[in-house]
């Protein structure tokens, strides 16, 4: 696969409701798509970077920079024997995994047309269907919560996880939990709490939680492994994992039960990959987060879901939940049974809409030889 040419564009979409996690509310999203030409063939991608760095430390504009100047002159020009080359390429980048994961995964679509396979069976995906579950942001009160939680397994989505953070936790999952004995349920901090608070923690324990998503600062696993020795509720890592020598770490410290996969913290598809096969070899579940995506990142998210170690409702739900129309035709929807279809299309299976992503882009440019 020759590279081309790289199309960088910075689409603004307003979310259909905002979404409040511990670190901030999220009304609006500035989202870079990255089409990426080779052999003539277009394959896009998207940047899950924030548009504040408080999340992980990238930002909409850093990636902007760093693919501008630093991902794409790296590549252009260059000649792939499969995408799976792409990271060799850009080892002289440190950090900045969302820039390059933007870039990456925009060229494993580009490579599933040229191959005629879907993006799910070049990942090496099995499933011809996968679950779907809804993160939930904070809300002004637990009853709040409560009827926002019944709307959503009403849909029939199979996993509902709650955003939590100091002042906004106990009260809010008992309510939930005793409206819904039985239902698989996760808590989500993104690191607003600190070891200090493992007894305060603990009092998740009678809650039956499936997980508590990283309860503790975005980059110590080790905090996590004091941590998980003093909770029954299983830790899953997300924002403190991005690659396989973090995962590698956090397995063999006992840091987690579970890791969230997110393609973009971790750098791409390749990378994406090698944490899957190490969690599948010393059994532990992966399940796919998810960064408010357009269907883009969206339609990337459910291929790598299809691999057999996903053994988890993902973070991965329907098109309509965030935007008032997506740039993807079909939309991404989910059956009342809360699973989500595969095609077996070339690429992702959707279709772009380029007209209305055009007229959501706020800047566009192209980097070519
Ligand atoms: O921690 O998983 C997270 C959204 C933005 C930043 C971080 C996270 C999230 C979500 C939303 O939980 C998942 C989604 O519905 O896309
Ligand atoms: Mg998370």
């Amino acid at each position: 696969m020759k590279i081309e040419s790289i199309t960088l564009r910075e689409v603004q979409m307003r979310l259909k409701a905002p979404f409040e996690t511990s670190f901030g509310v999220s009304h609006h999203r500035r989202i870079i798509l990255v089409e990426v030409v080779a052999d003539g063939v277009s394959g896009w991608g998207e940047v899950t970077a924030s548009e504040t760095p408080g999340y992980n430390s990238e930002t909409t504009d850093t990636a902007w920079h760093v693919i501008s100047d630093f991902v794409a002159p790296a590549l252009i020009g260059k000649t792939l024997s499969a995408s799976s080359d792409c990271p060799a390429l850009l080892a002289t980048i440190r950090g900045h995994e969302m820039a390059k994961s933007g870039v990456e995964n925009a060229l494993w679509d580009a490579e599933a047309q040229i191959r005629g396979v879907s993006l799910s069976k070049l990942l090496g995906g099995t499933l011809n269907e996968i679950a779907s579950g809804v993160s939930l942001g904070i809300r002004e009160s637990p009853l709040a919560l409560v009827r926002r939680v019944e709307e959503e397994l009403r849909s029939g989505y199979q996993r509902i996880k709650l955003k939590i953070k100091p002042g906004k936790d106990i009260e809010y999952v008992a309510a939930v939990r005793k409206e819904f004995p039985d239902i698989l349920l996760s808590v989500d901090a993104n690191s607003a709490y600190r070891l200090e608070d493992a007894a305060h923690l603990r009092q998740l324990d009678q809650f039956k939680l499936l997980m508590m998503e990283q309860p503790l600062n975005w980059d110590d696993i080790y905090a996590h492994s004091k941590l998980q020795a003093q909770i029954q509720t299983s830790i899953c890592l997300d924002e403190c994992i991005n690659n396989a020598r973090h995962a590698l770490t956090a397995v063999e410290l006992k840091a987690c039960r579970i890791i969230n996969v997110k393609v973009g913290r971790v750098g791409g598809f390749s990378e994406a990959l090698r944490i899957h096969d190490l969690c599948q070899a010393h059994n532990i579940p992966v399940w796919c987060g998810g960064m408010l995506e357009t269907g883009i990142g969206r339609a990337q998210n459910i291929a790598l879901s299809t691999l057999e170690n996903f053994r988890l409702p993902g973070d991965v739900s329907a098109s309509k939940r965030y935007w008032k129309e997506d740039i993807i035709d079909p939309e991404v929807e989910v059956s009342p049974q809360g699973m989500i279809a595969i095609s077996d299309q070339p690429g992702t299976g959707y279709r772009v809409k380029e007209d209305l992503i055009e007229s959501l882009t706020v800047r566009k440019e192209t980097l070519r030889a």
